[in-house]
């Protein structure tokens, strides 16, 4: 039977990662819709890729004898002043994620849940990538700044990255 503490605290994360999925897909309709559709891509797969740890972690509770609960989420920001700021605000979120499921895994071995524990070790490891990731991208449209063809080559970059990339 899944740890009451650990329970609550795992559907906590489910909230954040549902929240990422929605937050990724606001940021990708921006993309779309403000001529940059290689970013829209990658954000809309970076949304099913949240809705994908998501899952994981309902399935995880429910088969440890828990119960996933959904709750209300806040409604995510749609307006963005670059392409910089969307990435910007991506990289932050990211680190955000990162935090808390460091903190989770800081309640697991409080509660010597060692299975729950080693079960988030997936998650640490996205999280070092989905980093990495975000921080090379972030480095690339700063250095183009405004310059509109470096720009559309990052875009370029951006639909090739989603498409080489295996589905979530
Ligand atoms: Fe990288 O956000 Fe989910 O875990």
């Amino acid at each position: 039977m899944l740890n009451k503490k650990v329970e609550k605290a795992i559907n906590e994360q489910i909230k954040k990662e549902e929240f990422s999925s929605r937050l990724y897909l606001s940021m990708a309709i921006w993309c779309e819709v403000n001529g940059f559709p290689g970013a829209a891509s990658f954000l809309y797969r970076q949304s099913d890729e949240e809705r994908m740890h998501q899952l994981k972690f309902v399935h995880y509770t429910n088969d440890r004898g828990g119960s996933a609960a959904l709750m209300s989420l806040e409604k995510p920001e749609a307006e963005f002043n670059s392409l910089l700021e969307v990435f910007q605000k991506v990289m932050k979120h990211e680190q955000f994620i990162t935090e808390s499921i460091n903190e989770l895994y800081g309640i697991t071995l409080e509660e010597k849940d060692y299975t729950t524990g080693n079960f988030l070790q997936w998650y640490i490891n996205e999280q070092i990538e989905e980093e990495s990731t975000m921080s090379t991208i972030l480095d690339k449209i700063s250095l183009v700044g405004n310059d509109k063809s470096g720009m559309f080559h990052i875009d370029k970059e951006l639909e090739a990255m989603t498409a080489a990339a295996p589905a979530p």
